[in-house]
C-alpha cells in the first residue's frame, strides 16, 4: 500500500526545509557576505559563477523544448529574456559583466572563462544536462533553490557596500534585479511543483530534485573555496 500524498501545504513546508543546505551557509559564502574576502577571492567568485549566469538561458531553453505545454512556456520563456535581455533591457548577463568590471575584472578576461573552474564547470554543466533529459517538471523543480535566493541578494546588498568599498555599488545592480525577479520565478515554479508531484513517491522524488539542484551550489563553492581559500 502506497504512503498518502502529503498536503500541499506540507509538500512545501518540506520543501522549504531544505533551505538549511542552501549555499548561503557555505563557508566560503559567509565569507563573502560577512566581508572576510580578498580581492582574489570575489574576482574568483564573479569569474566562476559567470559561468553559471551564461548557462541559465541553455538550461531554461532545455525546459521549453522538453514542454509541450503552452500555458507553461508562456511564463517560462520570460527567465530566458531576463538573462539575454530584450529590447532596451541589457538583461542578466550584461550586468553580471559590469559587477565583473566593477570588481576590476575585464569583460573578455571573464567571457573567455580563463579563470573557471572544472568543479564549477562541472557543477553547472550537470544542472544544464539534468535540465535536457530529465521531465521538465523535474528541472522546474529544481529552480526551486530560488526559493532561498532573495535573502541571499538582499545579504549582497546590505552588507558588501561597507565590506568592499573599492567595488563600485553600481556593479550590484544585478543582485536588486534579481530580487523581484526570483520571487516572480518562484512563485510559478512552486505552483507547478505542488500541482505536477502530486503522489507521495512523485513529491519524495520533487525533494531529491531539490536537494540534487541545492548539491550542485554547494559544490560551486567547494571548487572555489579549494582553489581560493576560505578567509575566517
Ligand atoms: O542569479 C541567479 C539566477 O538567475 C538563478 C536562476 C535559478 C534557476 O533557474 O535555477 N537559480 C538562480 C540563482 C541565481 N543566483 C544565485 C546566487 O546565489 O546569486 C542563486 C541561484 C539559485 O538559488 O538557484
Amino acid at each position: 500500500m502506497s504512503e498518502a500524498a502529503w498536503t500541499r501545504a506540507e509538500f512545501e513546508s518540506r520543501l522549504r526545509e531544505h533551505g538549511r543546505a542552501y549555499h548561503i551557509h557555505h563557508p566560503f559564502n559567509v565569507m563573502l557576505n560577512s566581508g572576510k574576502a580578498t580581492r582574489e577571492q570575489i574576482r574568483g567568485w564573479v569569474a566562476n559563477r559567470f559561468y553559471y549566469q551564461i548557462n541559465i538561458p541553455l538550461k531554461d531553453a532545455a525546459i521549453l523544448a522538453n514542454c509541450e505545454e503552452r500555458a507553461v512556456r508562456r511564463h517560462w520563456v520570460q527567465r530566458i529574456l531576463d538573462h539575454d535581455g530584450c529590447g532596451d533591457d541589457p538583461g542578466g548577463i550584461e550586468s553580471w559583466l559590469r559587477l565583473a568590471a566593477a570588481v576590476g575584472l575585464p569583460g573578455a578576461e571573464v567571457e573567455s572563462l580563463a579563470l573557471l573552474l572544472p568543479g564549477v564547470r562541472f557543477a553547472v554543466d550537470a544542472y544544464v544536462n539534468f535540465a535536457r533529459r530529465a521531465p521538465w517538471p523535474e528541472a522546474v523543480c529544481a529552480s526551486l533553490t530560488e526559493l532561498f535566493a532573495p535573502e541571499i541578494h538582499r545579504q549582497r546588498l546590505a552588507g558588501w557596500p561597507q565590506h568592499y568599498p573599492w567595488i563600485d555599488a553600481a556593479g550590484l545592480s544585478y543582485f536588486q534585479a534579481r530580487i523581484g525577479r526570483a520571487q516572480r520565478d518562484v512563485e510559478f515554479a512552486l505552483a507547478v511543483t505542488l500541482e505536477r508531484f502530486d503522489t507521495r513517491a512523485a513529491q519524495e522524488r520533487a525533494l531529491e530534485v531539490l536537494k540534487f539542484k541545492l548539491d550542485i551550489l554547494w559544490q560551486m563553492n567547494d571548487a572555489m573555496a579549494l582553489a581560493y581559500g576560505v578567509t575566517q
